[in-house]
């Protein structure tokens, strides 16, 4: 069985976009059970923990005596163990496999400087003058992916853990509403996080995270 490394808590705004939610939503497609391992910040920096996750971050996921780290490198672990995640053939994983570098090079820091400018940084005077550029940036790439997703369902033709992360990284524009801007893009999102998978991967973080008082 694999275990998930991931927070015991985190705060509010934070619940429902733990990068774990990629592994989690991964696992459930492929029908894989996993169990969860808490931790908090005393087990992030301990030198046993730096050893899975050099920086402390999470997810991690430990997979009999290998653990691996960063939620890309897990999904393409995941992807090589079931073929709901990535197709057999040599050319369609490596399709697969430059979306999901796509999805975290390409988009994920454009879309991250915007969110995390937005939710931290708003009233700052040069975070104002600097907002435009951010959002043209990922205006830029969204009109990019618009293009792509005009004639397909999915980022490589079929279903694969690329759209695991662009996805997630797609969530990251949720509060800015830019990507509601793009068709295509859009009803991408709707079909992605519509499969019962996701559904049930935000559902089981999203319990996790709900104080107890809050859910009765
Ligand atoms: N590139 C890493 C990023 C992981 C990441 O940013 N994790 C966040 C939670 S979503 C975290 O652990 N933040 C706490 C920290 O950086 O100390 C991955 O995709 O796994």
């Amino acid at each position: 069985m694999y275990t998930l490394t991931t927070f015991r808590w985190v705060p509010q705004f934070a619940a429902g976009h733990v990068r774990d939610l990629r592994v989690r939503w991964a696992l459930e497609e492929a029908g894989m059970p996993y169990q969860l391992r808490l931790i908090g910040p005393e087990e992030q920096p301990t030198p046993a923990y730096r050893q899975q996750q050099p920086f402390g971050q999470v997810p991690v996921l430990q997979d009999g005596s290998l653990a691996v780290f960063e939620s890309g490198a897990i999904l393409l672990h995941l992807g090589e163990k079931s073929e709901a995640l990535l197709p057999p053939d040599a050319d369609g994983r490596m399709l697969a496999t430059m979306w999901m570098f796509a999805a975290l090079n390409s988009v994920e820091p454009y879309f991250a400087n915007l969110a995390e400018q937005d939710a931290f940084e708003k009233d700052a005077a040069w975070a104002t003058e600097r907002r435009p550029k951010l959002e043209e940036m990922a205006l830029k790439r969204l009109a990019d992916l618009e293009a792509h997703l005009a004639n397909r369902d999915y980022l490589a033709g079929r279903f694969t853990v690329a759209d695991i992360l662009m996805t997630t990284v797609l969530r990251l524009l949720d509060e800015s509403r830019l990507a509601e801007r793009f068709p295509a893009v859009r009803d991408y999102k709707a079909r992605c996080t519509a499969r019962p998978a996701f559904r049930k991967a935000l559902a089981d973080q999203l319990a996790l995270y709900t104080p107890a008082e809050a859910a009765a």
